[in-house]
């Protein structure tokens, strides 16, 4: 372990002072944001010994029953980031709405967006989940805070990251000046940087998909995983290995690490529906660590970070990773 060790305010500090593309009201978001995550992942870890585990019994707007998790995880991202002056609003996976700073605090211009407990399937099982979220400004000018303010492509994206609570609790992030990852020092209660610079290697042998869904994908996607599973006899003419955590945060902490492609494609069972996935606080926070990785996203025709949402729980149809796989499923879609 080196001996100079970085803890995630320091980070914040000096990336301000080199580049100064972190100003002060983002930099206390970032770390409020980071505090919460905190928070979650002693939740996280308590299980059941703190009676968090096992369904609410509500539905979020998605019409999915939520876990005790989800909405503890929420009510601490709210409480969290409320009081501080640096935001505008809040919008989340597990409200319906944006939630507006109340008049008793002072406003600030940022808007965050965020899914507090991505993976909630895995929630009572005890295998990794996460926080994911995503910054955007205020547009100038704008009076008041509506939900339209927070309608802007992905590529508008001020910070973005995730948190994932597994063996380790990891918080990735990215302020568009490539992607640094901090390990929780659970002694200390403070996020420690543990690696910078994280790169994504352009090939790999792994996918992530999820199997069962495969009568219903759409032919490109198809076609892809089909190569991927005939091997060295195939036109790809190697090996592949699958993965699938059931958690996005997992999956994309995989591909940050080692590299890969995550999928979770349109597909038959809802076809009104662009994807599973949601837009603004799954898909372009992830698709944004990822090309800041070197990596790549799109929805199969094209960029993520480049579609203009018309909606705040707007889906999508999701394909990241390794830059010359995503490539190739693009390019099969655009073939079709
Ligand atoms: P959630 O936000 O309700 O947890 O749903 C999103 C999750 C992703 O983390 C994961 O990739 C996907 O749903 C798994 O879906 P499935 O259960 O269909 O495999
Ligand atoms: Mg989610």
């Amino acid at each position: 372990m080196s001996t100079k060790r970085i803890s995630f305010t320091r980070y914040l500090v000096e990336q301000q002072r080199v580049d100064g593309h972190i100003p002060s009201q983002l930099r206390l978001l970032l770390e409020v944001v980071a505090r919460a995550c905190k928070s979650i992942s002693q939740a996280v870890n308590k299980g059941d010994l703190g009676g968090v585990l096992g369904a609410a019994t509500t539905e979020n707007v998605q019409g999915e029953v939520q876990k005790k998790l989800d909405i503890i995880a929420n009510e601490v991202l709210i409480e969290a980031n409320e009081w501080g002056g640096h935001l505008a609003a809040m919008a989340s996976e597990e409200m319906d709405s944006i939630y507006v700073v109340p008049n008793r605090y002072p406003q600030g211009e940022y808007l965050l967006l965020f899914d507090p407990l991505d993976g909630s399937s895995n929630i009572d099982v005890n295998v990794s989940i996460g926080t994911i979220f995503s910054v955007l400004k205020k547009p100038d000018g704008s009076a008041g805070v509506s939900e339209q303010d927070f309608l802007q492509a992905g590529a508008h994206q001020v910070a973005a990251g995730y948190c994932v609570y597994g063996p380790q609790t990891t918080l990735v992030l990215t302020v568009g000046d490539g992607v640094a990852m901090f390990t929780l020092d659970r002694e200390q209660g403070s996020f420690v940087l543990t690696q910078e610079n994280v790169q994504i290697p352009a090939d790999t042998k792994e996918f992530a998909i999820n199997m069962s869904n495969m009568r219903h994908w759409d032919a490109p996607v198809k076609r892809y995983v089909d190569e991927c599973l005939a091997g060295t006899e195939g036109p790809r003419g190697k090996d592949f290995n699958m993965r699938w955590i059931a958690s996005m945060v997992a999956d994309v902490h995989r591909i940050l690490t080692r590299g890969g492609i995550f999928m979770y494609p349109w597909d038959k069972r809802e076809p009104n529906k662009p994807g599973k996935l949601r837009l603004m606080y799954e898909a372009n926070p992830m698709s944004w660590l990822v090309e800041q990785a070197g990596g790549a996203a799109t929805n199969g025709r094209e960029r993520i970070l480049d579609i203009q949402p018309g909606k705040l729980h707007e889906r999508v149809s999701v394909i990241l990773g390794s830059k010359n796989e995503v490539e190739r499923v693009t390019t099969y879609h655009r073939e079709a």
